[in-house]
């Protein structure tokens, strides 16, 4: 590609999923932009490109909103990651993952890697709250299930409502949602993870893990010599998303 192009092709997609409010917006402001906001707010959808050595990951973003729902299933075509996002502090926001979400997966790619994540860790375990807001790129022990120790009196009171252990159930559910034998995916401890958008816990571990996880996939689709939609960022620009990589606030 020319020096100076407007036109990125993104060689994968990783896809952020989840409810309203788990905080799929905040997790990929921490990691692309290394800061929290207490509010922001997600129209339709928004995607951000990352480089990864020497490839391009665009990172989709989603509205949880019943009225953007019909969109699920395309943001996910071709997807070789999807973050299924809930809220450690909100069992529904689980349930409504294999309820309403799970679905909208069909359209991902066969070898899609699925990721379990529980966010707002900071409200419910001290080493999440505790971690440092900083731009440290010091990855947090990925084994983020099991759970840090819990001391729910010196943090904000909130309860914890969804576990490590149910979210490894679930992801085992996903598995055979999918049809995949669990002794050949990869494993639960590897793929379910407790972030904090607030404090960064965890956020670089997960991104980072999953970006060398889909490798393989950009390598094959290389292979076949596949083409990939190209986005023209300066459209995006232009168009009803001001900034290809911000549109979310
Ligand atoms: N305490 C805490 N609040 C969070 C965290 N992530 C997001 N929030 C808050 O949860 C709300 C929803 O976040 P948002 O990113 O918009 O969620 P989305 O609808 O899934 O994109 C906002 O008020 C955020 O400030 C987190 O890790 N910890
Ligand atoms: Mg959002």
């Amino acid at each position: 590609m020319p020096e100076g192009s407007k036109m990125k092709r993104p060689d994968v997609k990783v896809v952020l999923l989840g409810d309203m409010n788990v905080g799929k917006t905040s997790l990929l402001h921490r990691y692309m932009e290394r800061k929290f906001k207490d509010t922001v707010s997600t129209v339709g959808g928004a995607f951000f490109l990352k480089q990864w050595g020497p490839y391009n990951i665009s990172i989709w973003d989603t509205a949880g909103r019943e009225q953007f729902h019909g969109l699920g299933s395309m943001y996910c075509r071709g997807a070789a990651a999807i973050i299924l996002t809930y809220d450690v502090t909100n069992w529904q926001s689980l349930a409504e993952l294999e309820e309403r979400f799970l679905s909208l997966t069909d359209t991902a790619n066969h070898d899609c890697i699925y990721a379990l994540v529980g966010n707002k860790a900071d409200l419910t375990d001290l080493k999440a709250h505790l971690s440092p807001d900083s731009e440290s790129t010091e990855p947090h022990e990925l084994s983020a299930c099991p759970t840090p120790p819990a001391s729910p009196a010196s943090l904000s009171g909130v309860k914890k409502q969804v576990s490590p252990e149910d979210a490894v159930a679930l992801y085992g559910r996903i598995l055979r949602n999918k049809g995949l034998e669990e002794a050949d995916s990869l494993p639960a401890e590897k793929m379910c993870f407790e972030t904090s958008a607030k404090t960064g816990y965890n956020v670089d571990a997960l991104f980072e893990a999953l970006f060398d996880l889909v490798l393989p996939s950009i390598l094959r689709k290389q292979n076949e010599n596949q083409e990939s939609p190209t986005v023209d960022l300066e459209e995006c620009r232009g168009g009803h998303s001001k900034r290809a990589r911000s549109t979310c606030c």
